[in-house]
């Protein structure tokens, strides 16, 4: 029988050969990760913004970002610290989609990842072009939790989790990368969990 990613049990997924990557242990749990305070919420202060190499430079308040066409995408979540979460089911708005709206340029390479406060991170666009990268605001079926991003958070399953910022503000779109928070403090620039680019040593 063919493998189905979305079908079959939650056991034989697991345990298909190749799912995980190296050095990575799977948690049923949902860890809380993050440096610093979970950030206070204001809808009526909250702007979500698209600028840098875009032919359309993007500002939504939250009641305009909330209307956007949503997608739900199921994709594993792997941390560098060595814990991966599988199946989960996040709905948002689509990368891609935005991209569209945003009228990417074709000098565009990297994306810059704004978070509230001082948490940024980047990923070359060939990482972010992908259908399974969104901005979520649910997560298997509920709203985000505060502690999870709440009320929209990056996800960008082909890297390591510190990739997928919570408390999403922007994105930037640039020509040449800019190395986030931790890629400043160590963590691999790329961070391909299948190559275990985990530290920049
Ligand atoms: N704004 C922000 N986003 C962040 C982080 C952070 O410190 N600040 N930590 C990252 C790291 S290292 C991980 S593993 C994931 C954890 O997401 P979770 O807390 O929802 O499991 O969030 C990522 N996004
Ligand atoms: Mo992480």
């Amino acid at each position: 029988m063919e493998f189905n990613p979305f079908g079959g049990s939650r056991i034989q997924r697991e345990t298909r050969p190749g799912r995980v990557p190296p050095g990575q242990t799977v948690t049923k749990k949902f860890p809380e990760l993050h440096v610093g305070a979970v950030p206070a919420f204001d809808p009526s202060a909250w702007d979500f913004r698209v600028y840098g190499e875009v032919g359309q430079p993007l500002v939504f308040s939250y009641d305009q970002f909330m209307q956007l066409p949503t997608v739900v995408r199921l994709s594993d979540f792997h941390c560098v610290t060595g814990w991966s979460k599988l199946d989960n089911e996040w709905e948002g708005v689509s990368f891609l989609e935005l991209m569209r709206m945003a009228d990417l340029k074709s000098v565009a390479r990297y994306v810059v990842v704004h978070a509230e406060g001082e948490y940024t991170t980047n990923a070359p666009l060939e990482d972010m072009m992908s259908e399974d990268v969104l901005l979520a605001y649910r997560h298997n079926s509920a709203n985000l939790s505060p502690e999870h991003g709440w009320p929209l958070r990056l996800v960008v399953p082909s890297l390591y989790a510190y990739k997928s910022a919570k408390w999403l503000r922007a994105l930037e779109l640039t020509v040449e990368d800019r190395p986030g928070y931790w890629e400043v403090r160590g963590y691999h620039n790329r961070g391909d969990p299948w190559k275990e680019e985990r530290y920049a040593l």
